[in-house]
């Protein structure tokens, strides 16, 4: 509409590049999404918050700035939200999974940089994402190499840039960091917004967070049953969502859809037969709208169950324990959970691969897909132990390794035919 379009000028987008934009999303969405059969009802409310993406959405955070609150983007799960709220602001998540303005992007970044962060500079260099230019601060952090010293070129790219240092080995010094980090934070969103985080804001975040959770929690184990009630493309939709989404209507929608597959499960209802090969995806985030692998899994005669990845259960598993009475003794809670996240910037990383396990068990999977980014040192590193261990334990598993160009979709899909074949 032209209002939309007067907020995009507004907030300084290129009209031009962010029509082209919203074209192929609107179209890959199209194909991919809309395509698909027997979808829950309740994936109707996904379908508008994808319409809407950079209009309605944008339009509330706006809203919101007018009355006061400040928006707060991020690349990370570790950035934790529970502080933001408390402090009066909200978290958009600003990772993106599509690649734009490439040319621009390796004039400030080796060739060799994974395309998450290449789509970061890319939608920065090209003026087309109104969130990152709706917020007020943009929170950067240690993480990957790749990511750290990105963020020193993206410092020069816009003037509010935060960072913050992150742990890397899980160890009483490292959990200290991130303490320290995270009062630091703490004080840095009290000045941003003015407003002083109290024991009793603390506490409502906390629970508005552990409600958010909680509810894909939910929907996670329903995936359990077999014939799967939902896809894991519109399971991994609802998890992309979870990071741009108002908090309290997200919770709402998705519970909602748990009531309907609840009652699908009931009925033994799926959206692919009975014993479909279920598939497990674990590795790097795909975040909106890298829909690539699962579009590839779930048109070769599989389903995925469930996402070891931090857009997925691994940024979403744990809850924070909302007992305390001080903002002392919460923001301990917050570092507690925020300290289990088993990134693979994390040296050793055990857990990882526990809970990959796990997550095999639990949803039934027949096999393991490794998702990484091609130049993800981390996650690439780490999936070579990964795949060992699971073959060990007789868990087929199928390393991949791809970025967000549609190029070799016709090689990957050979790959996880012959993958689908053998579970
Ligand atoms: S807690 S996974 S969201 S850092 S894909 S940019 S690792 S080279 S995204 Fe992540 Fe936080 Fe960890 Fe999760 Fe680097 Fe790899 Fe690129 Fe990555």
């Amino acid at each position: 509409s032209e209002d939309y379009r007067s907020m995009w000028t507004e907030l300084g987008l290129d009209l031009e590049a962010h029509d082209a934009l919203l074209g192929v999303l609107g179209q890959a969405y199209q194909d991919i999404y809309l395509a698909q059969k027997d979808r829950p009802e309740g994936m109707g409310y996904f379908d508008f918050v994808m319409s809407e993406v950079h209009g309605l959405r944008i339009k509330e955070l706006l809203d919101e700035k007018t009355a006061g609150r400040k928006i707060v983007g991020s690349y990370c799960v570790f950035v934790p939200e529970e502080i933001v709220l408390a402090a009066n602001a909200t978290l958009v998540g600003l990772c993106s999974g599509a690649d734009f303005a490439t040319e621009d992007v390796e004039r400030l970044l080796p060739r060799n940089t994974c395309a998450l962060i290449k789509s970061a500079f890319g939608f920065k260099l090209g003026k087309v994402c109104p969130y990152l230019e709706s917020a007020d601060m943009i929170v950067g952090e240690n993480t990957c190499d790749g990511k750290k010293k990105a963020y020193e070129s993206l410092a020069g790219l816009v003037d509010n840039l935060y960072v913050m240092d992150l742990p890397q080995v899980k160890h009483e010094n490292g959990r200290a960091l991130l303490k320290a980090e995270y009062n630091r934070f703490k004080d840095a969103m009290e000045s941003l917004t003015g407003v002083s985080i109290t024991a009793d804001s603390l506490k409502q975040a906390i629970r508005t967070v552990n409600a958010k959770r909680a509810a894909l929690h939910r929907l996670s184990a329903l995936r359990k049953a077999d014939p799967a009630p939902i896809s894991g493309l519109d399971a991994l939709l609802a998890n992309q969502v979870f990071f741009y989404d108002n908090p309290t209507r997200f919770t709402d929608s998705v519970n909602k859809i748990c009531d309907e597959l609840e009652k699908r499960i009931e009925a033994e209802q799926g959206v692919f037969p009975e014993k479909t090969p279920r598939v497990l995806v674990a590795g790097c985030p795909q975040a909106v709208p890298n829909w690539k692998l699962p579009m590839i899994v779930e048109t070769t005669g599989a389903v995925i169950v469930g996402e070891e990845s931090c857009v997925g259960e691994r940024g979403t598993r744990n809850l924070t324990d909302e007992s305390g009475e001080t903002v002392e003794a919460m923001l301990d809670a917050i570092v507690d959970r925020y300290f289990k996240v088993d990134c693979a910037i994390f040296t050793p990383n055990p857990d990882r691969l526990d809970h990959i396990q796990q997550m095999v068990a639990d949803y039934r999977a027949d096999g393991v897909i490794h998702y990484g980014l091609q130049f993800c040192q981390p996650y690439l590193m780490e999936s070579i132990p990964v795949e060992k261990a699971l073959e060990e334990a007789q868990i087929p598993c199928l390393r991949l390794e791809t970025d967000y160009s549609m190029e070799d979709v016709g090689q990957l899909k050979t790959r996880v035919e012959a993958f689908v074949e053998l579970l």
